[in-house]
């Protein structure tokens, strides 16, 4: 039997050819190891003369970016492959298509999305994005309303749950998101300027950490919906007419408020960075308000669609009670406000920073974008429970300049 190795550009289309037969004899081909995030491998395989390719995501036995000092369980991929199929039928496609998941190599052979940019280099060139909101809303309403108890049936949905447990990846985002940022860790990657600031508004703030506890255990026990996970602008691949979520590894069953939040601050911190970078003052306030009117659709679409597919789908009776799809929506919205805040502080003192932010070129501008995305990030926590609508978002954000 055949053992995992680690891939890499001289053995992956060897491999591709064992496991799918995919290109054909007179195939000219090139590859490129292509993956920037923090865990996997992930290489581009294309036939030059067939104008063919493919996509081979490899999990390594240990996390990336830090080495093997930090192992993590393949089996991520397992997860990752069942959950990509999951969201694919869900969406009609809102994902790319797998074509096989090899548990030997803990690998997926998947559709190459090349023609498409990740989301968040294309936001920093300042590109729009006319079908996002409409593309991602359907996303997250279909995946986390279809797989919860008001949609699922219960034992089904337990079912789901079971084997969508997730510890590993969990543990990053209770540790990384919920946790080390709150205080001076030492797998923080904290600019100096950084330190004493964090001392005096977050680290020494008992009333403000409460807050994000409460948050922690939502996140830890609410198993409401199968989650992407990891949300961010990094993990959804758009061109002009086309959106495409990738990377759920973290998948597990936790609060929809996860996902939507982690998409709202990878929205906000965008704005920050426009505003601390683009020079052209035309180009900058462009892209700052449709960054805001994006924001604001993504609340009020999500809204409007979960509200009409709880009525098309619903199949709980007590969840049929008028008023409760109004309150659990309510509390979906609440949870969005909290982990945008959680996802802004993480990603500017936690281990794993964000190029908006961190790629800031003058030092002044990146101290005063940090500082304000901390506090405003604090505000999203503490006043969670006023966020009701897009609108509110948008005036979180702009209060922070008039
Ligand atoms: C050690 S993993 C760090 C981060 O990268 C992933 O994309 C997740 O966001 C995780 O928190
Ligand atoms: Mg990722």
């Amino acid at each position: 039997m055949s053992k995992y190795y680690v891939l890499d550009t001289e053995t992956v289309f060897d491999y591709i050819q064992s496991q799918l037969s995919y290109f054909s004899d007179d195939a000219d081909i090139e590859c490129n190891e292509i993956g920037d995030g923090n865990l996997n491998l992930v290489f581009r395989v294309v036939d030059k003369k067939n104008d063919k390719s493919i996509i081979v995501k490899q999990s390594l036995p240990y996390v990336r970016c830090v080495g093997e000092e930090w192992p993590l369980n393949i089996n991520r991929a397992e997860i990752e492959s069942r959950i990509l199929k999951i969201e694919h039928d869900l969406t009609d496609g809102l994902v790319p298509r797998t074509y096989k998941f090899d548990p030997i190599m803990y690998a997926t052979l998947m559709e190459d999305l090349s023609d498409h940019v990740i989301m968040r280099t294309g936001l920093l060139e300042l590109n729009q994005y006319p079908k996002f909101v409409e593309q991602i809303t359907d996303f997250m309403v279909k995946t986390l309303l279809l797989t919860s108890d008001v949609v699922m049936d219960h034992q089904e949905k337990k079912a789901y749950l079971k084997d969508f447990i997730n510890p590993e990846l969990c543990d990053i985002t209770e540790a990384l998101v919920y946790t080390e940022p709150f205080y001076n860790a030492e797998r923080n990657n904290i600019d100096d300027f950084m330190i004493e600031f964090m001392e005096n508004n977050v680290w020494n703030d008992d009333k403000f950490k409460l807050e994000v506890a409460k948050l922690k255990f939502e996140f830890m026990t609410n198993a409401q919906a199968l989650l992407h996970g990891d949300l961010h602008t990094g993990s959804i691949f758009v061109k002009e007419d086309s959106t495409k979520v990738i990377d759920p590894e973290f998948a597990f069953y936790g609060p929809m408020g996860y996902d939507v939040g982690a998409l709202i601050a990878n929205l906000v911190m965008n704005y920050i960075s426009t505003d601390a970078m683009v020079e052209d003052e035309n180009r900058r306030e462009t892209h700052k308000e449709y960054l805001l009117s994006s924001m604001r659709d993504v609340i009020d679409i999500f809204k409007e669609k979960f509200l009409s597919l709880w009525d098309e789908a619903v199949t709980d009776e007590m969840a049929k009670t008028p008023g409760f799809r109004e309150c659990y929506l309510e509390s979906v919205i609440i949870d969005t406000a909290g982990v945008t805040g959680c996802e802004m502080i993480r990603r500017t003192v936690g281990l794993a920073h964000v190029k908006d932010l961190d790629g800031i070129p003058i030092v002044d501008k990146k101290k005063k974008a940090k500082k304000t995305n901390v506090l405003m990030a604090k505000d999203f926590i503490v006043d969670r429970k006023s966020m009701k609508t897009g609108q509110d978002f948008v005036d979180m954000v702009r209060k922070y300049y008039e």
